[in-house]
C-alpha cells in the first residue's frame, strides 16, 4: 500500500492532511453542535462548489467570506489535521466539510440536531475527475493508465473507499429531517432551484436578488478566477495546475470522453450488482 496514505480499517486517507490522530479526534472527541451544518460528498463530487454556495447562503449573498477566506478554512474538513484548531472555538453556525461515510460521523452527531447536505455526482464523472486529480496532486499516488484506475475505483481501492459504499451508507437516511440529498447534475441544470431548496433546508429566507448573486458567484468560470477557491495558492510541487486545473471542466458527462463502450458497459454491470435492492434511481448508465 502506498506510503502516501493512512490506512484505517481498509480505508485510504491522504497522509498529506490526515493522520491517525486527526481521525481519532473527528470520531471520538469532536463535539457536534445543534447548529452545525455538514457538507458531505464522495471525493470529486462538487465539494468545492458547495463550500462556495453554503457560506453565501449564510452571508445572505455577501461575497466577503468567499473572496477573503480560503475554502479549506471557510468550511474546514472534519477529518483534516487542522480541524480542531479551526473549529473548536468557532462561533455557530459552523460549516463543516467531510468525505466520510455515514457511520464515520463523530460519536456526538446522533445526539445533535446538526444538518447534513449531501451532494452526489455520477460515479463515472467523479472517477474521471479523480483520475485527473491524481495526476496533478503530489500527495496522491499516480493514477496509472485509465483502465487501471477504473479497476481501482470499482474495487474501492481509492481514497475514502468505494463510491458505492458511500452512497449506500447515506441513501437510507434520505428521508430524515436532518438530511438533504442533492446531485451535482441537478445543481448544474437548475442552480436557482437547488439554491432555493438549500436555503429552505437551512432555514434561510433568500431574496431573488440574493439568489442571483449566489448563482453568479458560484458559476464555474467565476470560481475558477477566485484564488480563495481554485487552490492556486497551493505550491506547484504539491498541486501542479500547469496542465490541468483543480477546477478542470465542471461539466456533466465528461466520462463519455474517457470510457470505451466496453468499459462503460462493464461499469454499468458492476453498478447494477452493487446497487441491487437500494432503490437508487440515479446514474444507471
Ligand atoms: S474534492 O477534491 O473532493 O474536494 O473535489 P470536489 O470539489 O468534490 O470536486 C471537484 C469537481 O467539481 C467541479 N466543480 C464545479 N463544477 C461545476 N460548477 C462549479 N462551480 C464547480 N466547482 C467545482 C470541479 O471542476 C471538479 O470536476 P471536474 O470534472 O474535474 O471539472
Amino acid at each position: 500500500m502506498s506510503e502516501l496514505y493512512v490506512v484505517h480499517e481498509g480505508f485510504l486517507f491522504p497522509k498529506h492532511v490526515i493522520s491517525e490522530e486527526s481521525l481519532r479526534y473527528a470520531w471520538e472527541e469532536f463535539q457536534v453542535r445543534d447548529e452545525d451544518v455538514f457538507i458531505v460528498t464522495y471525493p470529486k463530487s462538487g465539494t468545492t462548489w458547495m463550500q462556495e454556495i453554503v457560506p453565501l447562503i449564510f452571508s445572505n449573498g455577501d461575497l466577503t467570506p468567499v473572496l477573503s477566506i480560503p475554502n479549506w478554512q471557510r468550511v474546514p474538513w472534519l477529518e483534516h489535521n487542522f480541524c480542531k484548531g479551526l473549529l473548536e472555538d468557532r462561533p455557530s453556525p459552523r460549516l463543516i466539510t467531510t468525505h466520510f461515510q455515514r457511520h464515520m460521523l463523530p460519536k456526538t452527531f446522533d445526539k445533535s440536531k446538526a444538518k447534513v447536505v449531501y451532494m452526489a455526482r455520477h460515479p463515472k464523472d467523479a472517477l474521471v475527475s479523480s483520475f485527473h486529480y491524481h495526476n496533478i496532486a503530489a500527495f496522491l499516488d499516480n493514477a496509472g493508465r485509465f483502465d487501471e484506475f477504473l479497476d481501482k475505483f470499482l474495487e474501492g481501492k481509492v481514497m475514502y473507499g468505494s463510491w458505492f459504499d458511500h452512497i449506500k451508507s447515506w441513501w437510507p437516511v434520505r428521508d430524515q429531517e436532518y438530511f438533504l440529498f442533492l446531485t451535482y447534475e441537478e445543481m448544474l441544470q437548475d442552480t436557482r432551484n437547488t439554491v432555493t431548496k438549500l436555503g429552505e433546508f437551512l432555514g434561510k429566507q433568500l431574496s431573488s436578488d440574493t439568489i442571483d448573486k449566489i448563482i453568479s458567484q458560484t458559476k464555474f468560470n467565476n470560481m475558477k478566477q477566485n484564488s480563495m477557491s481554485n487552490y492556486s495558492f497551493v505550491p506547484s510541487d504539491i498541486l501542479n495546475q500547469e496542465n490541468s486545473n483543480f477546477l478542470r471542466k465542471g461539466i456533466v458527462g465528461d466520462w463519455k470522453n474517457h470510457f470505451t463502450q466496453a468499459q462503460s458497459e462493464y461499469f454499468n454491470s458492476v453498478f447494477a450488482e452493487r446497487m441491487k435492492g437500494l432503490n437508487f434511481p440515479y446514474y444507471k448508465d
